[in-house]
């Protein structure tokens, strides 16, 4: 499967949903790249948009392409917000994270009047969590928050829970905010919306890679087009 195919199908879509002069909310990742790069085309053809980027990576490619940037703090109003994922269930539940920009990601999510997931096929599953849960945590204290989080999971179920800080070269992830990220193996999260709200109430937790509730519309493709999930 063409999976680049899938994702800038899916990125095409999305954009029908753009209108002149919204402010959007842009995601992370490779398939939120194909709905940036769609977004300067339009910039590029005069339409009035601006963008609230969800990562410094997104920012610079959104910047390169010439759309006005609003910082999070400058706005209360995000139109729409198109964004990638990892996983996600009929449900419209995801996982996110794996690009270590999940907090800013849901924060913007979150406010936006409309979100739209865009995915490859390869990112529907019938159940969450074959794909570790990043969970997003503040570094003072982190070994306790582990700690707390790993006795969190093992109440919710999960007692072969496996938790790692993601590190690369020996060094740990940090996050454009400055957090660390702890990868979850859990293998299958049966209520995404518990477990979330479960990880989210321990101290230090900044925020959980489980989106529950959040997501208004689905597009994935593949090399043959797209379905749509509302
Ligand atoms: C962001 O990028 C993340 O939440 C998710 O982890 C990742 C998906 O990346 P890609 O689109 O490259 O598969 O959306």
């Amino acid at each position: 499967m063409d999976k680049d195919r899938g994702k800038r199908l899916a990125a095409e879509e999305a954009a029908k949903h753009v209108e002149r002069g919204m402010t959007l909310g842009l995601g992370t990742g490779s398939t939120a790249a194909h709905f940036v790069d769609i977004i300067g085309a339009r910039v590029a053809e005069g339409w009035p948009l601006k963008g609230v980027p969800t990562s410094e990576a997104t920012r610079r490619q959104a910047e390169s392409l010439g759309v006005e940037i609003i910082e999070p703090h400058e706005t209360t109003v995000i139109d729409l917000a198109v964004d990638g994922a990892d996983e996600a269930d009929p449900q419209h539940n995801l996982i996110k994270g794996g690009g270590a920009a999940l907090l800013r990601e849901k924060v913007v999510a979150y406010a936006a009047k409309k979100f739209i997931v865009i995915a490859d096929k390869s990112k529907r599953v019938t159940a969450l969590g074959a794909f570790p849960l990043p969970v997003e945590i503040s570094p003072y204290g982190w070994a306790l928050t582990v700690a707390a989080m790993r006795r969190t999971l093992v109440e919710q179920g999960f007692q072969n829970a496996k938790l790692e800080l993601r590190s690369i070269d020996g060094n740990s992830v940090k996050t454009d905010g400055g957090n660390l990220i702890i990868d979850c193996s859990l293998e299958r999260i049966n209520d995404p919306a518990r477990l979330e709200k479960a990880l989210n109430a321990i101290p230090g937790v900044l925020e959980c890679g489980l989106f529950c509730g959040m997501t208004d519309m689905i597009i994935y493709g593949d090399e043959d087009g797209v379905s749509v999930s509302t």
